[in-house]
């Protein structure tokens, strides 16, 4: 990693902290607890790579920041909902998050169901009282793009269907639908979010765009496993091994370590060929590809 992307990202991350900081609910608005959870489990937490996918496709296609920010929030505050949701007993059953005790340990069950719930819908929230395009029906279609990746067709359907496939053998093309819904669709909507707060590239070209999401989505799940059956708790700050433990077909319990690194090589490469016509216009994109796929946690 470069020191000129450590500075980006990190400027990015602290835009992203700062807004979310200001939108979500004071502690000492009723009710307390649970603005308490959301804020505990939002802030001073997590990679944002989200956000930075949607900052360095805004930047791609002349977006304003400001407008990047609240796209890159929301995603995240859908993908914040998730993981509270995740670690409920009733799901993956985790105690550990980000470093610090999951929402439900550090709460109460009912409280964490209910922290998720209103993050999702205070994503929603901020796409609909923001403007974030100068076209009203863009947004719109924004906000649309936002529900279908993390509905039933995207990221709580590929959820369901890692529920169901505990203790079964999975072939390839069915792990890959499983990933694609899971973590591709959200990650697939940040990214193109991000590039809908601008207008410089055309249909063709967001296309290309569109295609590297879907590659780089699924090679951060695949990147997920490895580290998963490689990196220790304390590196990660949540519980490594647990999809061995749990008996979950992944890309490692397939592939194997090498071949699904193998396997994250051939989706960078994939990716960057989408970009290939954007030249260094898309030089931020390939930083946070790399970044994800060289990430230890
Ligand atoms: C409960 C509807 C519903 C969906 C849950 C995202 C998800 C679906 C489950 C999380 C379980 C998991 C470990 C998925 C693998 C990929 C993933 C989302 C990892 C965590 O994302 P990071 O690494 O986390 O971006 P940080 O903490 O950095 O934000």
């Amino acid at each position: 990693m470069t020191a000129d992307f450590q500075k980006w990202a990190g400027n990015c991350q602290t835009r992203i902290e700062i807004f979310l900081d200001d939108r979500l609910p004071e502690t000492n608005r009723e009710p307390e607890r649970l603005h308490s959870a959301m804020r505990y489990t939002v802030l001073g937490g997590g990679k944002r790579v989200r956000p930075l996918l949607s900052f360095a496709a805004g930047e791609l296609n002349g977006a304003d920041e400001a407008r990047v920010t609240v796209v890159g929030a929301a995603v995240e505050l859908i993908h914040a909902y998730s993981l509270v949701h995740d670690d409920l007993p009733c799901m993956d059953d985790d105690v550990l998050r980000r470093g610090k005790p999951t929402c439900h340990i550090e709460y109460d069950e009912a409280t964490a169901l209910l922290t998720g719930d209103s993050l999702q819908s205070m994503a929603f929230q901020l796409l609909a009282e923001n403007q974030v395009t100068d076209s009203a029906q863009i947004q719109l279609e924004m906000i649309k793009q936002l529900a279908y990746a993390s509905g039933s067709r995207g990221m709580a359907g590929g959820q369901a269907v890692d529920l169901a496939s505990v203790g079964k053998i999975l072939t390839l093309p069915e792990l890959e639908f499983m990933h694609i819904h899971k973590t591709g669709a959200l990650i697939r909507a940040a990214i193109m979010l991000g590039a809908h707060c601008g207008d410089r590239l055309n249909d063709r070209q967001l296309e290309q765009l569109d295609h590297f999401s879907k590659c780089v989505g699924l090679a951060f799940q695949v990147v997920d496993d490895v580290l998963d059956a490689e990196a220790t708790t304390a590196t990660l700050g949540k519980t490594a091994g647990k999809d061995a433990d749990n008996n979950k077909p992944t890309y490692v319990s397939i592939l194997g370590v090498s071949q699904a690194r193998e396997l994250a090589e051939t989706l960078r490469r994939d990716a960057f060929q989408s970009l290939e016509s954007f030249g260094e216009a898309a030089a931020r994109l390939r930083q946070v590809t790399d970044f994800i796929i060289q990430r230890e946690f």
